[in-house]
């Protein structure tokens, strides 16, 4: 019998298009990592990949080639809860970066006082089982009512085939909750889903849930331009155009195929946001208001 072996791990696109799209000023990529340097800030042991580098200076880099303002850096899973590589970005950003950092129940009260006053504005929990380890629910809610006096917000990350077992613990947490990825729908399904439409549903009735307009790279079967993701970003944005957030997804980990063009990603976004007030709700409001306020 042959040994699995891990699919090659795909680097970063080298050198990305210029956009045709022009964000307005101030605009945010609301989603968006640092790996290592491994030299500097080693991998988690429990990690399920090993990525190529992807450091601050070229986010930064490729930010103003982009023609953004902002970045809000995510933790990945690959650094495990050792926040110490977004941290530095945060650190070196000059105020334009913020973060959202992953922690153990563990984690000491000072340690999250000394993340916010970096820049930290919440948590994410990873529930993409090819990523990370199962972690109890409890330990999910001590950790949501850890962060709740700092008035953080709580990133989950999931495939919508796992929403009807995740949806109580969801709308029982008592911070804004951000969905990655719109919640991962599998797009040959079309927009009229019942698993969509479910997603929908889940916004309609919470407030406080708002959604990531990213990923197509990831969702798209027919591949770039991302035509098959425009339908479903396009009726999140006009659904919920004060809950939505957009984010380059770089440095893509875990491609299969090949990296997307970054210039492309941001050309999609007139599709998804066709009004000059959606793009700025989109861009610049929104991730404005929760992570800069
Ligand atoms: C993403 C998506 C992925 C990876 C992670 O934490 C992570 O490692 O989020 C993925 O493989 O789908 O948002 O970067």
């Amino acid at each position: 019998m042959s040994t699995p072996v891990n699919p090659p791990y795909i680097p970063f696109h080298p050198n990305p298009s210029k956009p045709q799209f022009r964000p307005p000023a101030g605009s945010v990529d609301a989603h968006c990592h640092v790996f290592g340097p491994a030299s500097r800030f080693q991998y988690a042991q429990e990690r399920k990949y090993t990525p190529v580098d992807a450091t601050k200076e070229t986010l930064f880099a490729l930010r103003d080639f982009l023609g953004f303002d902002k970045n809000v850096i995510v933790q990945a899973s690959c650094h495990g809860t050792d926040n110490s590589a977004l941290l530095d970005a945060l650190t070196h950003s000059d105020g334009k970066a913020r973060g959202v950092a992953v922690v153990g129940e563990d984690v000491s009260d000072d340690t999250l006082s000394i993340m916010n006053e970096m820049g930290v504005r919440g948590v994410r929990f990873n529930f993409v089982k090819r990523l990370v380890d199962f972690t109890p629910r409890e330990v999910l809610e001590e950790i949501a009512t850890r962060i709740e006096p700092l008035g953080w917000h709580v990133v989950v990350y999931f495939e919508m085939a796992d929403l009807p077992d995740l949806e109580s613990f969801f709308t029982s947490l008592p911070a804004i909750v951000v969905v990655d990825h719109m919640g991962r729908p599998d797009v040959r399904k079309g927009v009229d889903d019942p698993d969509f439409r479910r997603y929908l549903r889940l916004l309609d009735q919470h407030q406080n849930i708002w959604t990531k307009v990213s990923g197509p790279e990831r969702l798209t079967v027919s591949g770039a331009p991302y035509d098959d993701v425009v339908p479903f970003a396009r009726a999140l944005v006009e659904r919920y155009p004060d809950r939505v957030l957009w984010g380059t997804d770089w440095p893509h980990p875990n491609m299969p195929v090949e990296a997307p063009d970054d210039g492309v990603l941001v050309d999609i976004i007139p599709k998804i946001a066709v009004t000059a007030e959606l793009q700025r709700k989109l861009l610049v409001d929104n991730p404005m208001r929760l992570y800069w306020s």
